[in-house]
């Protein structure tokens, strides 16, 4: 049974102009409250078949003053996104109309929903648990394919099921456990109760160690791999960009210095989601805002999962060249050897002593050669030594890897207390704590302070 709530009203829709605005109503009121401020002729509402939708308008039934010329959807509990009545009005996608029509619906019984606040109601209401509830919040905020698809699969409950099955084991040993207590047939009992708890602790932590191990890749999946573009001015680092985006983003001249400061997209590179970050040529310069700029680059650099380091070969490597191949040391790197369409002027044997020939590709933005290579080195670079199974369970979010590396700690404890000789029913207390951080994952034990801080980070309308 659905819990008692107020009837809630928000924008959904982005603010600004769009084809149309959306007013979303929840609440056992949500019909009430649409038919006081409807009207097409004697229509109600409140008489209309679930998951229909109207055309009509919006009144002010206190002056009669149209608002808006309107479609309304109405959806009855309990199949709707809140499990609760839900009527959501289509207004013109002005920012003036949809605000009037929320107005309308505000003063005629909702109240203004907090950020999140429908979202929650799908949890409360048991729709959804809290890792597919921010799941919603990820899909919301996906930058790239990978990571879209990654929270669909978590909205689908995939992560939801892999911890109710640890969970599950844990419990059925803490029950064996106290059976074992409870109906001493053998006078090992003891013996045999701290060998399962050691035995159930090792082996549901070495899953729950796999589970975070794909949380480097997860966070990747979700935030795009960090690739800086490194290198001298003018070697052709924001012409790079521009042909990875297939887009005139970064502004390219002939004249060294042309990129002052760090530019950062998304693309999606042979399935690899990259957040490309193009950065100012690195050199010495006097020039106050250049050198901010290369100070930027630098900390690009720093904070990179892969750089891809531009040379210009028709020039000699240079001593800053050099610095930047020292700099760049011990980074996942794709060395580029840039403008091949002019005469070659850099020593490749003397480079090829310097790097891993492997990781050069030779490249000329002005006729595309070479791009193909480059985009199947990223692929690579990425793929190696993991998978890419399309629907592993990654985990990626930063609360649900705390919860994991807590839940270890816990078996951790398990384990140890059991090698010293502590007591079952203390030990005992260990592996329900595995359980309980577990089910704050999916939200099965989880305190109303979390709730509402979680749900406080979606968007209004949400
Ligand atoms: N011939 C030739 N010119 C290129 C190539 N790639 C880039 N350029 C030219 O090189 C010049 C510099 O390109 P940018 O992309 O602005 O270089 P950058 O490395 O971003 O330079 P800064 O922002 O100053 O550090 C421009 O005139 C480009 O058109 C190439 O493959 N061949
Ligand atoms: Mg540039």
């Amino acid at each position: 049974m659905a819990i008692e709530f107020d009837t809630i009203a928000a924008i959904s829709t982005p603010p600004g102009e769009g084809g149309i605005g959306i007013v979303r109503i929840s609440g056992d009121e949500a019909l009430e409250v649409a038919d006081r401020i409807y009207q097409l002729g004697s229509k109600n509402l409140k008489e209309q078949a679930s998951h229909t939708i109207h055309y009509g308008r919006v009144v002010n039934p206190k002056t009669a003053e149209p608002i808006d010329e309107v479609m309304v959807s109405i959806m009855r509990a309990p199949k709707t996104y809140t499990r609760e009545d839900v009527v959501e009005i289509n207004t013109h996608g002005g920012i003036v109309s949809v605000n009037k029509v929320l107005e309308t619906v505000l003063s005629n019984g909702a109240r203004l929903a907090e950020p999140g606040e429908f979202t929650k109601r799908a949890f409360l209401n048991g729709r959804i648990d809290l890792s597919q509830a921010e799941a919603v919040m990820d899909v919301i905020r996906a930058k790239t394919d990978k990571a879209m698809h990654m929270a669909v699969t978590q909205l689908d409950g995939n992560l939801s099921r892999l911890i109710r099955n640890l969970r599950q084991e844990i419990l059925n040993t803490l029950a064996q456990v106290e059976v074992n207590i409870d109906y001493p047939e053998y006078d090992d009992v003891e013996e045999m109760t701290s060998k399962l708890l050691v035995e159930k602790a090792a082996q549901v932590k070495a899953q729950v160690e796999s589970l975070l191990e794909t949380a480097s890749q997860g966070k990747i999946l979700r935030e795009g791999l960090a690739t800086a573009i490194i290198g001298r001015p003018n070697v052709g680092k924001s012409s790079l960009l521009n042909v990875l985006l297939k887009e005139e983003k970064a502004i390219v001249t002939e004249i060294a210095g042309t990129t002052r400061d760090v530019i950062e997209e998304y693309v999606s590179v042979k399935g690899v989601p990259l957040r490309l970050i193009d950065t100012a040529g690195i050199r010495e310069t006097e020039d106050i805002v250049e050198r901010i700029g290369v100070e930027r680059s630098r900390k690009a650099l720093s904070d990179a999962d892969l750089v891809l380091l531009v040379f210009n070969q028709s020039e000699p490597l240079t001593p800053e060249d050099k610095l930047l191949l020292e700099a760049t040391e011990g980074h996942h790197r794709i060395i580029i050897l840039n403008k091949m369409d002019l005469e070659n002027k850099l020593d490749l044997n003397e480079l090829k002593t310097l790097v891993d020939p492997s990781s050069i590709v030779y490249t000329s933005i002005v006729t595309q050669a070479g791009l193909t290579e480059l985009e199947g080195k990223i692929a690579d670079l990425f793929f190696a030594g993991n998978t890419g199974e399309k629907d592993a369970t990654y985990v990626s979010n930063i609360r649900h890897i705390a919860l994991l590396n807590d839940t270890i700690e816990a078996f951790d404890d398990v384990i140890e207390g059991i090698e010293t000789g502590m007591p079952v029913d203390l030990v005992q207390i260990d592996m329900t704590r595995a359980w309980d951080l577990l089910g704050e994952i999916t939200g099965d034990s989880v305190q109303d302070e979390l709730i509402t801080q979680l749900f406080s980070q979606f968007c209004l309308g949400k």
